[in-house]
């Protein structure tokens, strides 16, 4: 079931922070949309005109940096899509959360606080959108909510639908891209993160959150967070993120930022930070108050309100941060390049191998990229034969 509806940033910016801050290749996708608002065509004409005039004598000058303008408007025009999905126990919190995201600075979409209006539990997997504009960029967020697991006698194999509705969208896609009367534009319905959300148990993770995102962690980009952060106190959070941290490397779970994907030492200095911060430890809520004459997003309490938004009282906005301003771009590079990549040139290859695709779309190409790298009718490059193997896209 798909929703959409419209809305318009208020505050905030969804590029603002993307040519400072972010990954080389934030940088070079959104970096150049970061450079100014929308401006008609006649601005362009304007610019190549007025850089013309000011290279005029300079016949060494041939306007390679104009490239960054015209990418800026190519983006513009196409906008941008991102694609989130929430998964982990019932009742954490998932589909608060999404809501926050959805009614926080991210969009300001009409937060009507309606204390009657209670978020049912979530019993299918379903996907909301919202078209948002920021300063004339266009930008649809899908926010895939799932079911909580957990409440099963038996929870084994309950991350099935869930590597299910990964690989359909995979499937989607590459069947979209064989097609040989394919679309200019393919609709792109592949995850782009998963929000893994952790138990406060203030313990250590769960067998069962292990196993999960061992799995998830091969096919989708994972960002653990502490869900209802509000009930540990500040140490125990911070004791918390440090044990997750060390059992994720001890279970040799990779989370986003992977390490391995860090393009150079800038990346490797910002990612740094973030794995020193991830999981994020966040509150979620929809609910609306007064907070010293503002409007805030917060949950009131007895001794007082969690302002959701504030980062003295919760890392919500970092992770928004992350999603939105400074990693988007990496992420959905990742998704396209490793994840999607993994499990085309499997599926290609066993297509290739076995009966073919669907009728009248068995392709004859099969082509591989990985670290520039591109093999046409063979097997993965450099190792990718053993990873394809190791990483099982259950279907
Ligand atoms: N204390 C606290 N409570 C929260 C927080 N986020 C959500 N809740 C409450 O937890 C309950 C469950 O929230 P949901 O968002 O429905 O949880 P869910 O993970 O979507 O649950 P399922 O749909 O069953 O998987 C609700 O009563 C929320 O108000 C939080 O950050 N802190
Ligand atoms: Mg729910």
């Amino acid at each position: 079931m798909q929703q959409l509806t419209t809305a318009r940033i208020e505050a905030g910016s969804l590029l603002s922070g993307l040519s400072l801050k972010g990954p080389r290749s934030a940088r070079r996708g959104l970096g150049a949309t970061a450079l100014g608002s929308a401006r008609p065509w006649s601005y362009l004409f304007r610019a190549v005109y007025q850089v013309s005039i000011s290279h005029a004598g300079d016949f060494s000058y041939v306007g390679i940096d104009a490239i960054l303008e015209q990418m800026r408007r190519k983006a513009m025009k196409q906008g941008f899509e991102l694609n989130i999905m929430v998964v982990g126990q019932s009742g954490l919190g998932k589909s608060t959360l999404m809501n926050t995201l959805f009614k926080s600075k991210v969009s300001r979409k009409s937060a009507q606080p309606n204390p009657e209006e209670k978020i049912p539990q979530t019993i299918e997997i379903k996907s909301i959108s919202h078209d948002i504009e920021e300063k004339g960029v266009r930008m649809k967020l899908a926010v895939i909510d799932t079911p909580g697991f957990g409440d099963q006698i038996n929870n084994e194999n309950c991350w099935q639908p869930i590597m299910k509705f990964i690989n359909d969208q995979y499937e989607a896609y590459l069947q979209e891209e064989i097609n040989i009367d394919r679309k200019k534009r393919i609709p792109d319905s592949r995850v782009h993160c998963c929000i893994y959300f952790i138990p406060p148990t203030g313990h250590c993770l769960r067998p069962l959150d292990v196993e999960f995102m061992r799995r998830l962690s091969k096919v989708v980009n994972i960002v653990p967070v502490i869900a209802k952060a509000d009930t540990l106190t500040l140490e125990e959070r911070d004791d918390f993120k440090q044990t997750i941290r060390e059992e994720l490397r001890a279970n040799g779970i990779d989370v986003y930022p992977q390490k391995e994907f860090d393009e150079d030492a800038e990346d490797r200095l910002i990612n740094d930070k973030i794995r020193e911060m991830i999981p994020f430890a966040v509150v979620g809520s929809d609910q609306e108050y007064q907070v010293n004459g503002k409007k805030i997003l917060g949950r009131k309490t007895k001794w007082g309100t969690i302002e959701v938004e504030n980062i003295a009282h919760c890392e919500f906005a970092y992770l928004r941060d992350l999603l939105i301003r400074t990693h988007m771009q990496n992420i959905k590079d990742i998704t396209g390049s490793i994840h999607y990549e993994m499990y085309r040139v499997r599926r290609l290859n066993e297509s290739n191998a076995g009966p073919g695709l669907a009728p009248g779309q068995a392709p004859t190409l099969v082509s591989a990229h990985t670290n520039g790298q591109t093999k046409v009718n063979g097997g993965p490059p450099n190792g990718m034969a053993a990873q394809c193997e190791v990483l099982t896209h259950e279907m």
